[in-house]
């Protein structure tokens, strides 16, 4: 998959996009990112990227023009992308299942934004989607970029060498992971759960189970509405009362 960045701080996604599962993924050409600085598409001589707000006020907002020329550019080296994502405070929150309809495309691009806003013809003309990763004031969003790359980057294949640890993430099941364990088995007076250090597979995979959907339940009890459950999980939820837990629901997807 091919993914255009446009930005008016190249170097900072570059740096984002150099480490990690992300850099490995990139080197081994299994994604194909490409950064492109939007004052590359301005045509006056000091590559102004930015104006007043009409109407007055605070701040200033980022011109439509180069934005749709860095799109022309993008369209005429590898025709219309599949999806043009604003990342923007206004946008839909960004979550896993934005991830994987992303992961389906072959050629994304992503736009940032800086300064106040980006002129809202931008939006109308240019983006088929729109999205936050968050409800905080980030400074634009080139950081939300490179969180959309590096959520859908894992979710290319062989991009993850374990497919089993991408299978097993949480999200993929819709609950929070367990707690994890490494040695030594005590340290600072603090013990590993016994069941851990057993060698009882079955036990495990039980106890496991079972702290992930009560620490779910605790912390986060609304992706419970919507996780992949099957009828001992929903058994226990009821003996804990947690609210909200009905019998057996057929779930989107698998298991
Ligand atoms: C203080 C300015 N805000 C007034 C309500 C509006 C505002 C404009 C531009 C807030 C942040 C930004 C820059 N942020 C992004 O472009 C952004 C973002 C974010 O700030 N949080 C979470 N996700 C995203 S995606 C893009």
């Amino acid at each position: 998959m091919t993914i255009d960045i446009v930005t008016i701080f190249p170097r900072m996604v570059e740096a984002g996009l150099a480490e990690g599962v992300v850099g490995r993924a990139c080197a081994a050409g299994r994604i194909d990112v490409v950064v492109h600085n939007l004052r590359d598409f301005t045509t006056d001589k000091h590559h102004v990227v930015d104006d007043v707000p009409f109407g007055g006020g605070p701040g200033m907002v980022m011109k439509p023009k180069p934005f749709f020329a860095a799109l022309a550019a993008i369209r005429a080296r590898r025709g219309t992308p599949d999806a043009v994502v604003l990342l923007s405070p206004a946008g839909e929150r960004f979550t896993q299942a934005h991830a994987r309809r992303f992961v389906e495309k072959a050629h994304l691009v992503l736009l940032c934004g800086r300064y106040e806003g980006i002129d809202e013809r931008v939006r109308e003309a240019l983006a088929t989607d729109e999205v936050s990763i968050g409800d905080y004031v980030l400074s634009g969003g080139e950081i939300p970029a490179l969180a959309v790359v590096d959520a859908v980057a894992r979710l290319v294949p062989g991009v993850i060498g374990d497919e089993q640890s991408v299978e097993a993430d949480s999200f993929t099941r819709g609950l929070l992971d367990y707690p994890h364990y490494t040695r030594p088995a005590e340290f600072e007076g603090r013990r590993v759960p016994d069941v851990l250090l057993s060698g009882h597979h079955e036990e495990i995979r039980r106890w496991r189970r079972d702290t992930a959907l009560k620490r779910t339940a605790d912390r986060r009890p609304e992706l419970l509405h919507d996780a992949a459950l099957d009828a001992d999980e929903r058994a226990l939820l009821r003996a804990w009362d947690v609210p909200g837990v009905h019998a057996e629901r057929q779930n989107k997807g698998s298991k």
